[in-house]
């Protein structure tokens, strides 16, 4: 098992290669669309993706137009890390180390994977699953899914979601994969390189991504990396690492332990229409508990 911390990718240093092909239907803004095309550099040609019906299968095209220079199955809703691990084991009978990928939304992760994706890591499935979490059922119309954060207006969530946001790379952890990472859409660069190690480790590997989505956020297309950043440099969005069991903050999250203070968690909301009904007791409530949060990290980690 590799563990190894590699030299930063850097812009310059990304591979030149596309394996993405320019032109495609993603929204303008979409930062799933950077993730994707990034993502595809650090997995380099020998991959297979699994994915369901999401907005990447907006974004891949399909057969027999694709973006994308790896094939691509796509699967139903609930089989996605069924479906990986069985192309996993095929090309593993021809003997062959092609890296499976699944890559899923927050809803067909969280909600209607689940019970796939918890069976999957359970097996030990030699498998990267990336989430890409846009906190709603976008691709339908933005309808609420459980990573949808609480108070959130989705169009069927008309006064706010009452619900709180689902922890889902808690919930991978507690199985204790291989690998489990966090990142943001706003940090490409760290995507790719948590990518690249996963590919580097043997077992389940799962990385969920915080991705803004433009339409579905009530942000302004040009806005969309900004509010990634503020979610992270506000201390609310958490970007780590989970390896054999071991938790450490990662990135740029890593950064700001040393910061004493942190730009108010109101900014990030602020910057969203689809936050348009939380109060000031709610923003407060959720101020202090990113405080709580970042002063056990300090004590834990300073
Ligand atoms: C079994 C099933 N139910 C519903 C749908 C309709 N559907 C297609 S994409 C989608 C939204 C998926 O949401 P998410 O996984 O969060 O990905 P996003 O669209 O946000 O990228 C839905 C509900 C479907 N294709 N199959
Ligand atoms: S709806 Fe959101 S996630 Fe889907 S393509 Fe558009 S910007 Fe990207
Ligand atoms: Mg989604």
């Amino acid at each position: 098992m590799s563990t190894t911390a590699a030299k930063k990718t850097t812009a310059v240093s990304l591979d030149a290669e596309e394996y993405a092909h320019p032109g495609n239907r993603a929204c303008t803004g979409c930062t799933l669309n950077t993730l994707y095309r990034v993502g595809l550099k650090a997995l380099g040609r020998d991959c297979i993706f699994a994915v369901p019906p999401s907005c990447l299968t907006v974004v891949q095209g399909l057969y027999p137009i694709s973006s994308s220079q790896m094939p691509i199955l796509n699967v139903t809703f609930a089989s996605t890390a069924a479906a990986a691990s069985g192309i996993r084991a095929a090309m593993k009978r021809r003997g062959k180390k092609t890296q499976v990928v699944a890559w899923a939304g927050d809803g067909g992760t969280a909600d209607i994977g689940l019970q796939a994706l918890s069976a999957a890591i359970e097996r030990g499935e030699d498998l990267i699953y990336i989430c890409y979490d846009n906190e709603a059922y976008m691709n339908t119309g933005v309808q609420r899914s459980g990573t949808t954060p609480k108070g959130t207006l989705t169009n069927n969530t008309l006064s706010g979601k009452a619900e709180a946001k689902k922890d889902v790379p808690a919930i991978v952890a507690a199985h204790r994969p291989a690998y489990v990472a966090t990142c943001s859409a706003a940090f490409p660069l760290d995507f790719h390189d948590k990518l690249l190690k996963a590919k580097g480790i043997t077992g389940f590997k799962y990385i969920h991504i915080h991705t803004p989505c433009p339409p579905g956020w009530g942000v302004e297309d040009r806005l969309a990396i900004a509010v990634g950043k503020a979610a992270v440099e506000s201390g609310l969005y958490d970007l780590y690492e989970i390896e054999n069991g071991r938790f450490r903050l990662s990135g740029p999250s890593q950064k700001l332990l040393r910061k004493k203070k942190l730009p108010p968690v109101s900014d990030y909301f602020a910057m969203q229409g689809r936050f348009k009904a939380l109060d000031d007791a709610y923003l407060q409530a959720v101020q202090q508990e990113v405080d709580d949060k970042w002063a056990g990290y300090r004590e834990r980690f300073l």
